[in-house]
Parts: structure tokens; C-alpha cells; sequence
């Protein structure tokens, strides 16, 4: 297939990157961390979108690679900014299937010598599907090296609730989808709402993320949102950018 061996090269040839999103504390509008997402640096077609490629990388096992690849470089990067800020990591249900995910992850912060709860591994639902006790041990393995553990895309599944059963999330982050209909669709704003209200009674953290407007950010914070994530605040920036914005803040 045409796209795998062109990733195959890709990822060869150091073609891959990451960028990075500010998220923001609403209470004092200061930097709580940036969530790292991958680029493919096309020669044609510029940037490609891990929505296009990671599905395949899962198929053909190259998300095994690539993933410990960003968790490295995420990790080697984030202990060099002038301030301890978190450094979030997506994982894709596939890299669970490798029983040294736990491993993998530890060696890395060893390796690069980044503090444990500055990094916070962000999963989707499917990771803990049909109870599958194997990848909840290794989410309670990931959780005993000091990592901090979110659900990501929060609200679009089957069984939100349930998995917040399962496991001890430290953070739930609130899927786009919702916010960005906040402002026309009263049932979205009250999800949202009751989203926030969930996780201030279990003591988990919420992050809203898609936003996009002034009027979408007034009303996480009167909801209680504790951090917020969008193009409002900042697009996905390369790491050098990253360290500037770090240090103005400072
Ligand atoms: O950045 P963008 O909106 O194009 O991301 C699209 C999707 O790709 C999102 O669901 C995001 O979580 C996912 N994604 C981004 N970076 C990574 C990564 O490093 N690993 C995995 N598994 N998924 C990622
Ligand atoms: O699934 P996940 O939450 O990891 O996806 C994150 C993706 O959402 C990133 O790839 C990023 O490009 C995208 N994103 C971040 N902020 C915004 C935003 O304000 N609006 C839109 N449309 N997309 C966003
Ligand atoms: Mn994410
Ligand atoms: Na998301």
C-alpha cells in the first residue's frame, strides 16, 4: 500500500514532528501545559493530519514505533522548557495491545529524565471497551509510575460514565463537539455544564477543548470548567515557539 510505505519513510527520515497546544488555567489565564500532536511533513502535500495516517499506523502496527517515538521526544522535549509545565501525549487504544506499554513509558522518563507528573497520557474510551482487564491493568501500571491519566473526546461514546467506574481519571477532557455547540444548543451547554459538576463531585479535573470564541470561554469559566483548550488561545505550535511562549509568560 502506497501510504503505509510512504509513512514507513516518512518516519525514517525524520519527516514526522510534533506540535503542540497551550492549554490554560481559567483562573489565572496562565499556561498549565501544551498537548503534543503529531505532523507528517509532507514534501507535496504539506502538513498531513494524524486523522489522515493514524489509522492506518494502527492497522499495519507502525502506531508501535511511531508512539514510543512521541512519547521520547514529547517527554526529551517538555524537560527542556524554561518552566515544569505538563506535557500531554495521546495513546491509541492500539499501543495498549503491547503488554510493555508500562515499561515503555517508564524507561522513556527515565531516559529523558522528565518528572512523571509532568506527563499525562491521554486515552479514549475504547481503551477500557468491553472491560478489558488487561488494558485496565496497565492504565493502574501507567498511574503507579506517577503519570497522570485523562479521558480524551469525554461524551461521544458509548459508556462515558461507566469507565469513570473503572478507573481513577485524573482528568476528563471535554470533547469539541459539545462546546463548539454550546452557544446555539441549549442541551449541549447543559451537558457541559453537568460534565463540569461530575467532575468536580468525583475530584476530577476537566479540560473543555475546541474553543473557538470569547462567548464559548465565558461560559466554561461560569460553568467551573478548571482549563480550557482551542484555536481562542492557540493553534498547535512548533516546539520553538512553545519555549518563547513559556518564557514571555514567565
Ligand atoms: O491534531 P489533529 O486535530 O489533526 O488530530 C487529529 C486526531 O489525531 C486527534 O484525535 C488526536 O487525538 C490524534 N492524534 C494527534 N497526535 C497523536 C499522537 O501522537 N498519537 C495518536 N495515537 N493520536 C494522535
Ligand atoms: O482527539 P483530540 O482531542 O486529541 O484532538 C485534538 C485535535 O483537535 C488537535 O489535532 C487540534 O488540531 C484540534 N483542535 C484543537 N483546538 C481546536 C479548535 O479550537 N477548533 C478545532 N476545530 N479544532 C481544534
Ligand atoms: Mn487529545
Ligand atoms: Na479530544
Amino acid at each position: 500500500r502506497a501510504l503505509e510505505q510512504d509513512l514507513r519513510a516518512a518516519f525514517a527520515a525524520g519527516d514526522l514532528e510534533l506540535h503542540y497546544q497551550p492549554v490554560l488555567l481559567v483562573g489565572s489565564g496562565r499556561l498549565a501545559g501544551f498537548e503534543a500532536l503529531l505532523r507528517w511533513r509532507h514534501p507535496e502535500r504539506g502538513f498531513i493530519s494524524p486523522a489522515e495516517f493514524v489509522p492506518m499506523a494502527e492497522e499495519t502496527g507502525l502506531i508501535d514505533p511511531i508512539g514510543e517515538w512521541v512519547l521520547r521526544t514529547a517527554c526529551a522535549e517538555a524537560a527542556s522548557w524554561p518552566r515544569s509545565l505538563r506535557v500531554a501525549v495521546n495513546l491509541s487504544p492500539v499501543q495498549f495491545r503491547n503488554r510493555t506499554l508500562a515499561e515503555t513509558v517508564g524507561r522513556v522518563l527515565a531516559e529523558t529524565g522528565l518528572a512523571p507528573d509532568r506527563l499525562e497520557l491521554e486515552i479514549t474510551e475504547t481503551v477500557l471497551l468491553a472491560e478489558n482487564a488487561a488494558n485496565l491493568a496497565a492504565l493502574h501500571r501507567l498511574r503507579s509510575l506517577g503519570t497522570r491519566i485523562a479521558m480524551d473526546d469525554f461524551g461521544t461514546g458509548y459508556s462515558s460514565l461507566g469507565y469513570l467506574r473503572s478507573f481513577p481519571f485524573d482528568r476528563i477532557k471535554i470533547d469539541r463537539s459539545f462546546v463548539s455547540e454550546m452557544e446555539t444548543e441549549t442541551q449541549a451547554a447543559a451537558i457541559v455544564r453537568a460534565i463540569v459538576d461530575l467532575g468536580a463531585s468525583l475530584g476530577i479535573l476537566t479540560t473543555a477543548e475546541g474553543i473557538e470564541t470569547e462567548g464559548q470561554f465565558q461560559h466554561l469559566r461560569a460553568a467551573g470548567c478548571d482549563e480550557v483548550q482551542g484555536f481562542l488561545f492557540g493553534r498547535p505550535m512548533p516546539v520553538e515557539r512553545v519555549r518563547r511562549l513559556i518564557a514571555e509568560e514567565a
